[in-house]
């Protein structure tokens, strides 16, 4: 066992690379490009361009240290029998999940616009969860694969924020899971929501986990 001791908020952790995961939430062309979920629910997309490229160079560093890497996409079967009816219900009609925009159906598997953007794109062994909640563990198979995999400790990255990235480690942390969540590798179409949601992960002793960024991380894997 290596241990790499990494910089963060409310104090340093102390991680095993071999038995820590990077999940990488949701980065796809729906939230992240024009015309895609994201921009339907009134939201300026540009904003999350920011977690990009820092979460490119925490891919990197990880894929030279051999970790486990998993990325998630939010999305529903094409024939939406697995969306809830309240969450499809939202949203003007022609904007809704599964109506056609220009990426294909927002949200639906298996259209361009649900898939990741190409910039992050997986590398093959890299497993994909396709999640149809807010949260990778609801419904997924992702806690299998951890456990497989005898990972305990993970690196949560990806958007947005407070929602999909918040729910995951709330998720996480409640399975047992230390969670590290580098700042500069999320984003909120809120920028008060992004700052709000790291420091609520931190407080109270961690209450949820750590907060770093992927330099910290980075210099700790070195
Ligand atoms: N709307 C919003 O902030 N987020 C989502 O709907 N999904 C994710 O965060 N991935």
């Amino acid at each position: 066992m290596s241990t790499a001791v990494v910089e963060a908020k409310p104090e340093p952790i102390s991680i095993d690379p071999a038995r820590t995961a990077v999940i990488v939430i949701d980065m796809q062309r729906d939230f992240l490009e024009p015309g895609g979920f994201g921009e339907s629910l009134g939201n300026n997309v540009s904003l999350l361009q920011a977690a990009v490229e820092p979460i490119k160079a925490l891919l990197g560093g990880a894929r030279r240290k051999g970790m486990l890497i998993i990325h998630t996409r939010e999305g529903h079967r094409p024939d939406m029998s697995d969306a809830p009816r309240a969450k499809v219900e939202r949203g003007a009609p022609s904007v809704r999940i599964g109506a056609p925009g220009p990426m294909g159906r927002i949200l639906i598997r298996g259209e361009p616009g649900q898939d990741i953007i190409p910039e992050l794109y997986p590398i093959a062994g890299e497993p994909v969860i396709d999640k149809p909640g807010k949260g990778a563990f609801y419904a997924t198979e992702l806690l299998n694969i951890l456990r497989n995999r005898d990972i305990e400790s993970l690196i949560v990255c990806g958007v947005t924020t407070e929602v999909c990235v918040h729910t995951t480690v709330r998720e996480a942390n409640d399975r047992g899971y230390r969670c590290i969540v580098p700042g500069d590798c999320c984003a909120s179409y809120f920028p008060e929501f992004h700052e709000m949601g790291l420091r609520m992960i931190a407080a109270q002793g961690g209450i949820f986990g750590w907060v770093s960024d992927s330099g910290k991380i980075l210099a700790a894997l070195d």
